[in-house]
């Protein structure tokens, strides 16, 4: 697997080793996102970490020529940063995965592809439609819009050189070693360091939140038993506005609801994200397992109140960022 020492990598490697007897190479390039330290405990002869890049194209036929299969989770996969330079989104996310895509071609290799549900756009608050398989393509961001050409690559080569691949596009992933610039972490630990947690604009955009487990255990289910060629939706029905969730966090940890800043907007923020993820349900009968999002949050916010040293060293260098951005 590609970018297991980051959020949901490192959750899948956990997931594997409680669920299956399986071996995992993991290929990492341990960019600020990445994070030896979320692997560090793991028994290394089910889990070994090879430091490289998913564009050095000579790395990954080696790897690829030695593994069963491969799940693509490496990416620059931080909106904001997309917005301050994309460089690297077009590079890891596009050029990535046509490295990726050659290889596992040459090698006839099943492949799983990792992608967002943020290449459909956005929904307006009030739609009641939400996305599902035959929703078109209309990524908004540089991230979406690379993650958007990386989906469609993998489209290519399976129709063209039959390249035996699966795509799975999820929504939020909140739970533990996850960044904290993203969301839900920056939020905890603000709290836990004194201060106040940031809202964008008004806290009225919506996303559908699911626990990283209930995702990964999609993944291993449609990489064994998913039709290949297709592409999947996983989601759990957990659509909340983000100012709902920020109460939730400052209530969960003893602070007054309205303990939070508004700031400065993201450009091009998209309203609303929303899955159906009746195709998943259906064909190959997965449920998600956390129903109830202030007990999944819950666990979340304990395991970084018990975790400080693996997040402490990146606070104050992303809180610095986001200062300089209004944020
Ligand atoms: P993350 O930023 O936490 O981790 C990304 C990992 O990829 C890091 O370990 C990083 O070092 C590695 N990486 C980056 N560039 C690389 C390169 N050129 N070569 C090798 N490794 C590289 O991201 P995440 O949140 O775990 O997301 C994983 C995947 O899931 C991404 O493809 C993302 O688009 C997708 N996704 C994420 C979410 C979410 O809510 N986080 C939701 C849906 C889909
Ligand atoms: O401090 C903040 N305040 C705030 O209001 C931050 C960091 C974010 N937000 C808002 C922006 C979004 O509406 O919260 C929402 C979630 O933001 P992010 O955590 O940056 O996630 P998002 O932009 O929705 O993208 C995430 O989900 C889809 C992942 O980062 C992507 O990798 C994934 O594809």
């Amino acid at each position: 697997m590609t970018g297991g020492a980051g959020f949901i990598g490192s959750n899948f490697c956990r997931w594997l080793l409680q669920n299956t007897d399986v071996r995992v190479t993991v290929l990492d390039k341990l960019t600020y996102a990445g994070n030896e330290a979320s692997l560090a405990d793991l028994p290394r002869d089910r889990v070994e970490l090879i430091v490289g890049d998913v564009c050095d194209a000579d790395l990954v036929d080696s790897l690829v020529a030695r593994v069963d299969g491969v799940v693509h989770f490496a990416a620059e996969s931080h909106n904001d940063n997309s917005l301050n330079d994309p460089s690297p989104f077009v590079q890891t996310n596009v050029v990535g995965t046509y490295t990726l895509l050659q290889a596992v071609r040459a090698h006839d290799k099943r492949y799983h592809h990792i992608s967002t549900d943020e290449v459909y756009g956005d929904l307006e608050l009030d739609d009641p439609d939400r996305f599902c398989e035959m929703t078109p393509y209309n990524p908004s961001s540089p991230y979406s819009a690379t993650k958007a050409g990386s989906d469609l690559l993998v489209r290519a080569w399976v129709r063209s050189f039959g390249v035996r691949a699966t795509i799975s596009n999820c929504s939020n992933n909140y739970g533990p070693y996850q960044h904290i610039e993203k969301f839900i972490p920056r939020q905890i630990t603000n709290v836990l360091c004194g201060l106040r947690p940031k809202l964008y604009g008004q806290g009225l955009n919506v996303r559908d939140w699911i626990h990283v487990d209930d995702h990964n255990a999609a993944v291993w289910l449609i990489l064994n038993e998913g039709t290949l060629g297709e592409t999947y939706l996983i989601g759990a029905d957990g659509e909340k506005s983000n100012r709902e969730v920020v109460e939730e966090v400052l209530s969960l940890l003893g602070q007054p609801r309205d303990g939070f800043d508004l700031v400065a907007d993201r450009p091009g923020h998209d309203m609303r994200y929303a899955i159906d993820s009746s195709k998943l349900r259906a064909e190959l009968g997965w449920l998600p397992t956390y129903t109830t999002f202030a007990d999944g949050l819950a666990a979340t916010i304990d395991w970084y109140r018990d975790n400080e040293a693996w997040w402490r060293p990146a606070k104050e260098a992303t809180e610095a960022k986001y200062a300089k951005q209004g944020q």
